[in-house]
């Protein structure tokens, strides 16, 4: 693994961080080098510009960013960087993540973000996976590995099911 980290996991609060701590474990899984940080597009919003504009120069290729309510990060993200930024609304008011989905996903034509699931970081450190195996063939050999164990993890479930099925 590189020291410069190729993906930033970023996020609007510390308190998003048990939402988004399966993107870093993912990350960890395959072996890429990553930074964590906690900006706020609200309550320190210098602080969230200044690191999207500098984020493609250090070297970063990904950004997954994550925020509740009223997320507006990883648009401000997006309209700071050329990077691909990866949004995670994060179920954190009554709204139960609502809120954070439809702020992520009604980006503006011409600043895009990607967006996965309520609480779904496991899935945006895939995604960001997926764009750094177009860059690292180690990467998309993992890659396939994974695809592979989950192929058959799902064949031994069914494999399992039917026996039970038979069984009863
Ligand atoms: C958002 O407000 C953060 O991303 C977080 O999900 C939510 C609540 O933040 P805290 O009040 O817990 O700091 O900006």
């Amino acid at each position: 693994m590189s020291d410069t980290p190729a993906v930033g996991v970023l996020m609007g609060s510390a308190s998003d961080f048990p939402v988004m701590q399966p993107a870093v474990e993912m990350l960890k899984q395959f072996g890429v080098a990553h930074e964590v940080e906690v900006v706020s597009a609200h309550r320190s919003p210098e602080e969230a510009r200044q690191y999207a504009l500098e984020a493609e120069e250090r070297g970063l290729k990904v950004l997954i960013v994550g925020a509740g309510g009223a997320a507006h990060l990883a648009g401000v993200v997006a309209a700071h960087s050329l990077l691909p930024v990866i949004a995670v609304p994060v179920n954190a008011t009554p709204l139960n993540g609502m809120d954070a989905l439809l702020a992520s996903v009604q980006m503006p034509t011409g600043i895009p973000v990607a967006c996965v699931a309520i609480d779904g970081s496991a899935n945006a450190a895939l995604l960001a996976v997926t764009v750094l195996a177009r860059l690292d063939t180690s990467i998309r050999e993992q890659l396939k590995v994974y695809r592979g164990q989950l192929r058959d993890k799902t064949r031994q479930r069914a494999a399992d099911l039917k026996r039970k099925l038979q069984e009863t």
